[in-house]
């Protein structure tokens, strides 16, 4: 009798600690529903028109660390515009966190509001353009994404946050 009651005590146990490890696992290593989710990232579509300023002043209400997406590298744009273009009826370009620093001049200086290093762009054809010397912010476009434009701030778009997880 008191073995039975013992192995059912240890089984409990047993079984408590595994549901334990398994929610801290999901807790670090997934992203809120309905977030895309991509080398321990989270991108959230967010589907409010905001000039730029505006969006980057939303994405950081998710988190210390969370900003406009900085897009990396030709996977992570590939992997983020399929997944919204999947999801979602695309009406008009999105913003990313991409500006424009030094903004007069011949040097020009690019930079990705999570601080992240700036390398890889995807400039549609004729783009940057930096009309009326005025286009600081920069937006993904096209039916798949794939382009990039520099436009001017004030303009409303939809936006992708991003988060590390
Ligand atoms: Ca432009």
């Amino acid at each position: 009798m008191p073995m039975g009651r013992i192995t059912f005590f240890h089984l409990s146990i047993w079984g408590f600690l595994i549901a334990c490890s398994f929610l801290q696992g999901t807790e670090a290593y997934s992203c809120p529903q309905n977030w895309i989710n991509f080398q321990r990232h989270c991108y959230s579509y967010r589907q409010t028109a905001r000039n730029w300023n505006d969006a980057e002043a939303d994405c950081q209400t998710f988190g210390q660390k969370s900003h406009l997406a900085s897009i990396l590298s030709e996977e992570e744009h590939r992997r983020i515009a399929s997944a919204i273009t999947a999801a979602y009826d695309i009406k008009g370009p999105i913003w990313i966190g991409l500006f424009r620093k030094k903004r007069a001049g011949k040097n020009v200086q690019w930079k990705w509001t999570d601080n992240a290093a700036f390398g890889y762009v995807h400039w549609g054809p004729g783009q940057p353009s930096n009309c009326k010397n005025n286009q600081h912010c920069v937006e993904m476009f096209g039916v798949d994404l794939m382009n990039w434009n520099d436009n001017y701030c004030n303009a409303e778009n939809y936006y992708i946050c991003k988060i590390p997880l």
